[in-house]
């Protein structure tokens, strides 16, 4: 589906698959979880989705002569860490805005975790005092016309890579991905679950199962609290990307299946539930899951396991999309384990 499409690889390769049987028979074992380890898909900075993303976009930076990224996320971003590694792997400079999107309570939020590994990585980290918004910022659009101004060339990355022309692409590829490896093990996911927050993880999922009428088996787990903003999002991102790749169908509504009830109480602070979940995956799996994004998507499964949302006997794929690196600015929740 992506033959047309230039990639930069900034991965490994296809990431695995993995049977959580712990946590399967844990939940009563009617349904079998396995996870795909999209956190340990690359060597660059801990890796995570949006190095998927960022393969069908840097072709593009490169091409148009540009010498500095600019991108924007919260305070603990994934995802500008992650336009920080890469623009230090191709040799080019990074503005990075933080916006103040989560009301945080550890005293070193701002000084470890993702943004301390972009600072050692050399980005230019400007903090900027806004909340929580997916959509185009105002910080963002500054940051790239004072690179301009002051003589360098800006490439605009937005929030998690989602906007962009290209940014539902590499998750199109992770649905031939998965297929490919669906062959080899020798069954099909009935059902796949991801944590969705600008949208293109999600989108690009739904237009790349669409190919075999599977989008409608992809479950978007909002953690950004705003569902219905997240929701046109990935809706116009899968549209524009279908286009793009000249799928040959019509990506309808309710193709984008949006479950709101794990993002409370807002976005970036875990409920009881999701801690719960966190301390559960960790102890059953030794996978660690952040409070922001991974760790909502694991206390939708697990409670939509325990409701029998799930027939019995199916098999669900949960995508570990990466994020650890902020469970680092979670020490206050986390104190007694
Ligand atoms: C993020 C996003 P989308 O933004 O593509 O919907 O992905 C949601 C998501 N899991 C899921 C992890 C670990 C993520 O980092 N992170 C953002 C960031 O700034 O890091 C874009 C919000």
């Amino acid at each position: 589906m992506l033959e047309k499409f230039e990639r930069y690889p900034l991965t490994f390769g296809p990431t695995p698959i993995e049977k959580l049987d712990r946590l399967g028979k844990h939940l009563g074992g009617k349904v079998e979880i396995y996870a795909k380890r999209e956190d340990c898909n690359s060597g660059l900075a801990l890796g995570g989705n949006k190095l998927r993303k960022l393969e069908y976009i840097i072709p593009d930076a490169i091409a148009s002569k540009s010498d500095t990224l600019v991108s924007i996320g919260g305070v603990q971003s994934n995802h500008t860490r992650m336009v920080a590694a890469v623009a230090a792997k191709i040799g080019m400079k990074c503005v990075l805005v933080q916006e103040s999107w989560v009301p945080h309570e550890d005293a070193l939020y701002d000084r470890i975790g993702n943004i301390l590994l972009s600072r050692i990585m050399g980005a230019e980290v400007r903090l900027v005092d806004e909340g929580f918004d997916i959509g185009i910022r105002r910080s963002w659009e500054q940051a790239f016309a004072e690179v301009k101004q002051r003589g360098d060339r800006p490439y605009a990355i937005p929030a998690g890579a989602s906007v962009h022309k290209y940014g539902g692409l590499g998750y199109v590829g992770f649905a031939e991905e998965v297929r490919a490896q669906e062959k080899r093990l020798g069954f099909a996911f009935n059902y796949v679950v991801v944590c969705t927050v600008t949208g293109s993880t999600h989108a690009g999922m739904v237009v790349g199962f669409a190919k075999d009428g599977r989008q409608r088996n992809v479950i978007g787990i909002d953690a950004s609290a705003t569902p219905n903003q997240t929701k046109a999002q990935v809706l116009q991102i899968a549209r524009h990307t279908a286009k793009l790749i000249d799928l040959g169908m019509e990506i309808a509504d309710d193709d984008v299946r949006l479950f709101e009830q794990y993002a409370y109480p807002c976005y970036g602070i875990p409920s009881d539930g999701t801690k719960d979940a966190i301390r559960l995956c960790a102890r059953l799996e030794g996978i660690i899951t952040d409070p922001v994004y991974e760790g909502k998507s694991m206390h939708a499964i697990i409670d939509l396991v325990q409701k029998g949302f799930f027939a019995e006997g199916s098999k669900v794929l949960y995508v570990h999309l990466g994020g650890a690196p902020a469970v680092n600015s979670y020490s206050n929740t986390f104190l007694n384990g």
